[in-house]
């Protein structure tokens, strides 16, 4: 990514240029200007975004890989060109480390089952944290439900942050995976991944990153961090749902087998005997998601001029703002107050349910996310049943924060303490 010039908080100006590149923020919802606060669960896409995938089915619409007619050359060319585009945008050396999936979730189930699978025994262990979002927690159970092997969970402590001792600790001697999210979605919490990973490292032990939540708003640098998978969505990061890719040193890679099987992952095929294609593509069986993967790198694009760094200072004043104003009202409980933080902030009401919060929130035109955030365990820790969370963008305002609330003042009238 571009590797811009410190500068301060970006100015007024600046945050609604962005804005307006956006056309979905123009909305209106139930007579109220769309304020969006969902940008966890999936951001909006910038008119760049839209309009690569709409110039990709109006002109180059074919299948790739597979003809020599113009057509095919222009869609494998752009579709492996997306595929470049991902690896320098997370520093990876070579764009083979880099396989299309689905998003997280799909990339994650291809290394429980196609990395780790077939090297667990009975009694070996997998190591997570308390903060997963179930994608990083139910393929790891199923894969030991599958082999016989032990999940192991590193605690968090009450503010949301993870227990770097524990984390050591339980590193141990049958330890053969850990997998770690980059950022939560449902505290906001960074991780210390660097560290987290010299010590798995040191124990011979490889490490998979979860970056659904941090991709939109941490520059990442697998060649840096060293992690030897990493996972994450093109519908986070600005980019289209359906999409998303999988960082697999290559190594690792080129010795795990094929996890699904069928067109374009094969090099040859008789009924005795199939080859298998090299990486990435024999990860890829089937006709990919093509308009997907073009639609992802212009998103990158997008977000590469603007600067993730610069980004993350303007989501950092928003989450200041919000916390300020949410810690002064007596009736709110913040859930994850890490040091380090993503614009991400859950939080409980007295007297009104989460839902409830949310329904009036909508009403007043904010969308929020609601509910367990698809990390349970996170609510059972904070013995909560539901929050609700504001997860801001690059295009979010403070007026907007205002607009949340105004709705959370409104919520108190109906839900009188
Ligand atoms: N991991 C984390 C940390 C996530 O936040 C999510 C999605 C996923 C994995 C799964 O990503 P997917 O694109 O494969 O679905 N998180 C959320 C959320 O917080 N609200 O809706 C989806």
């Amino acid at each position: 990514m571009n590797l811009l010039e410190p500068v301060g908080i970006p100015d007024t100006e600046a945050v609604m240029g962005w804005r307006s590149d956006f056309p979905i923020l123009r909305e209106s919802v139930h007579g109220k200007p769309l304020v969006y606060l969902d940008n966890a669960a999936t951001t909006q896409k910038p008119a760049s975004v839209i309009a690569a995938e709409q110039a990709y089915y109006e002109h180059d619409n074919a299948n790739v890989h597979r003809g020599v007619h113009l057509l095919s050359q222009r869609a494998t060319d752009a579709y492996e060109g997306a595929r470049a585009r991902i690896a320098r945008f997370i520093g990876a050396a070579h764009e083979k480390e880099i396989v299309y999936t689905r998003g997280t979730t799909e990339a994650i189930n291809l290394v429980a089952q196609s990395y780790a699978r077939p090297r667990l025994q009975p009694g070996d262990e997998v190591l997570i944290t308390a903060m997963e979002h179930h994608s990083n927690i139910v393929p790891w159970q199923l894969v030991c439900a599958q082999t016989g092997a032990l999940l192991k969970v590193t605690p968090i402590d009450d503010d949301g942050t993870l227990d770097l001792d524990v984390y050591e600790r339980l590193l141990g001697p049958r330890t053969r995976m850990a997998a770690v999210s980059h950022a939560s979605n449902a505290l906001g919490t960074v991780n210390p991944l660097a560290q987290m990973i010299e010590l798995a490292h040191a124990r011979g032990v490889p490490v998979l990153v979860d970056g659904a939540q941090a991709i939109a708003h941490l520059p990442v640098d697998v060649a840096a961090l060293d992690c030897d998978f990493y996972a994450f969505s093109g519908h986070k990061i600005y980019g289209p749902t359906g999409i998303g890719a999988l960082y697999a040193k290559a190594a690792l890679l080129d010795a795990m087998p094929p996890w699904q099987g069928g067109g374009d992952m094969i090099r040859s095929v008789t009924f005795e005997k199939t080859e298998y294609n090299v990486i990435p593509w024999r990860f890829e069986a089937g006709t990919p998601n093509i308009a997907g993967a073009i639609g992802l790198g212009a998103a990158l694009d997008y977000v590469s001029v603007i600067g993730l760094e610069v980004a993350q200072r303007h989501e950092a004043d928003l989450l200041a703002y919000a916390n300020a104003a949410l810690r002064a009202m007596p009736n709110v409980r913040i859930i994850g107050m890490a040091k380090q933080k993503l614009g991400i902030v859950s939080f409980v009401m007295e007297n009104a349910h989460a839902h409830d919060i949310g329904t009036i929130l909508d009403q007043c035109g904010v969308a929020v996310r609601t509910g367990h955030h698809c990390a349970m365990p996170v609510m059972e820790r904070y013995g909560v049943p539901a929050t609700v969370r504001a997860s801001f963008a690059l295009y979010n305002t403070r007026a907007e924060v205002d607009a949340l609330l105004d709705g959370l003042a409104r919520v108190e009238e109906v839900f009188p303490l």
